[in-house]
């Protein structure tokens, strides 16, 4: 299949490039770097050294015998979006190129801003470049499911059924996203399910959980190919932020009571069901959701879990609480439906040590640029637009 990435150099679509390569499908890709420069703006940088993308694509050739397709430009610009799918014809077309950080976009009116435009504007241009040079083509579209937030009833995929005043309909689960990156998700759903609807495209909107993980079988030993690996307060997640952490003796951070409950995945798993998702696509004028994850925890189950695995490796991991620099509900019922992927054959990794495993040795081999960065692993950004680095709670760790 010809699919085509939008974000190939981030950490998510440079894996899927690799993975869906080394499947024999023919993949294009763009990228406007955007990613290295945020994170460059909030002081950090990844863990995993990243090439400049000439030699990633070099390395990329020489490991897949086939070549990665790819061009700089921004999805903002009609024109570019429009012309390279004029080119390639894709029939698969995965959005990854957003920005994907919440406390980013929470800094001030301007990240806000870019971050809402950004997001918003690029997922237009793509749907009307779909429409105009490939209405058959599927789009895989990377939604979060921080988009539903945590209501105290069950989490369907996407809609549910419901009864009102003697009637009932299927209807769109309510969206309560908990920032304005969240909600920029948000409206690209509300847009991409309106493009379905009036132009018969065809999309499945993917609310994916928090991804953790440093490789994928694919990409292999070439350092020259790996993918990246945030740990910052804006680009690491939670899980990357501790494994992180623990390789330089630097305390785990649940913030507040680490109550919070989320979805995850590893990395493969993600790429896994990405690809599950692509050899599927719904019908002609179908908007289907599918929820991503693999297993819900706790952040202070996560905290556990990395100092176990940790401890085993002879880190010594502590955990220390700090100030919770989000507005957030720290205890609360989640629990979201995901059934769709199982039902199409998605596989999990239910060996979440072993993966954490995995990453503690990678990122030793990283331990001096983690190092270099240390000062990102506490947070600043506020919630109430304010920007103070949170100080340790004298909570006891788990
Ligand atoms: N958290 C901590 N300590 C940390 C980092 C995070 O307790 O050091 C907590 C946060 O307060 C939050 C949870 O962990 O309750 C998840 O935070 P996160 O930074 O790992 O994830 P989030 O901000 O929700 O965003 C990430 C990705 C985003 C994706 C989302 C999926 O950056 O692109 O959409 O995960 S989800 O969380 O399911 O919405």
């Amino acid at each position: 299949m010809r699919v085509f990435i939008a974000g190939v150099d981030g950490y998510l679509g440079w894996s899927l490039a690799a993975y869906l390569t080394a499947r024999g499908h023919e993949v294009a890709g763009c990228d406007l770097f955007l990613r290295r420069k945020w994170v460059e703006e909030v002081g950090s940088h990844s863990a995993t050294p990243i090439r400049p993308m000439g030699e990633r694509l070099v390395a990329f050739k020489e490991r897949f015998g086939q070549e990665l397709v790819f061009r700089q430009g921004d999805l903002r610009d009609y024109d570019f979006v429009l012309e390279f799918f004029k080119s390639f014809q894709p029939e698969a077309i995965v959005h990854l190129g957003e920005m994907p950080s919440a406390p980013y976009s929470m800094i001030d009116v301007h990240h806000c801003v870019f971050t809402q435009t950004n997001n918003i504007v690029g997922t237009l241009h793509m749907l009307y470049a779909m429409q105009a040079a490939c209405p058959q083509a599927h789009l895989v579209k990377l939604g979060t499911m921080g988009e539903y937030g945590t209501p105290n009833i069950d989490i369907p995929e996407g809609s549910f059924t419901i009864e009102y005043r003697g009637r009932t309909d299927t209807l769109p689960f309510p969206r309560q996203a908990g920032s304005w990156y969240h909600q920029s998700k948000v409206h690209d759903s509300h847009n991409i399910m309106l493009a379905c609807k009036v132009w018969g495209l065809r999309s499945t909107d993917i609310m994916q959980g928090v991804v953790f993980g440093t490789r994928i079988d694919e990409i292999g030993d070439d350092e020259k190919l790996l993918t990246r690996f945030d740990f910052d307060e804006c680009f690491g997640t939670a899980i990357n932020r501790f494994c992180a952490a623990a390789v330089i003796g630097h305390p785990l951070t649940p913030f507040g009571g680490g109550g919070q409950k989320r979805g995850f995945l590893p990395l493969r798993d993600s790429m896994q069901c990405l690809t599950i998702a692509i050899n599927n696509p719904p019908q002609e004028g179908e908007y289907r959701v599918f929820n991503q994850f693999e297993e819900v925890y706790s952040i202070t189950q996560l905290a556990e879990k990395v100092k176990r695995v940790g401890d085993g490796l002879g880190l010594s991991v502590g955990i220390r609480h700090v100030e919770n620099p989000r507005v957030e509900r720290e205890e609360h019922y989640y629990n979201p439906d995901h059934r769709h992927l199982l039902d199409l054959g998605y596989r999990p990794t239910h060996d979440v040590e072993r993966e954490l495993r995995v990453m503690l040795q990678d990122l030793i081999k990283y331990r001096d640029r983690i190092e270099q960065k240390r000062e990102r692993l506490v947070p600043e950004v506020r919630w109430d637009g304010t920007r103070r680095r949170s100080g340790f709670l004298n909570r006891p760790g788990p």
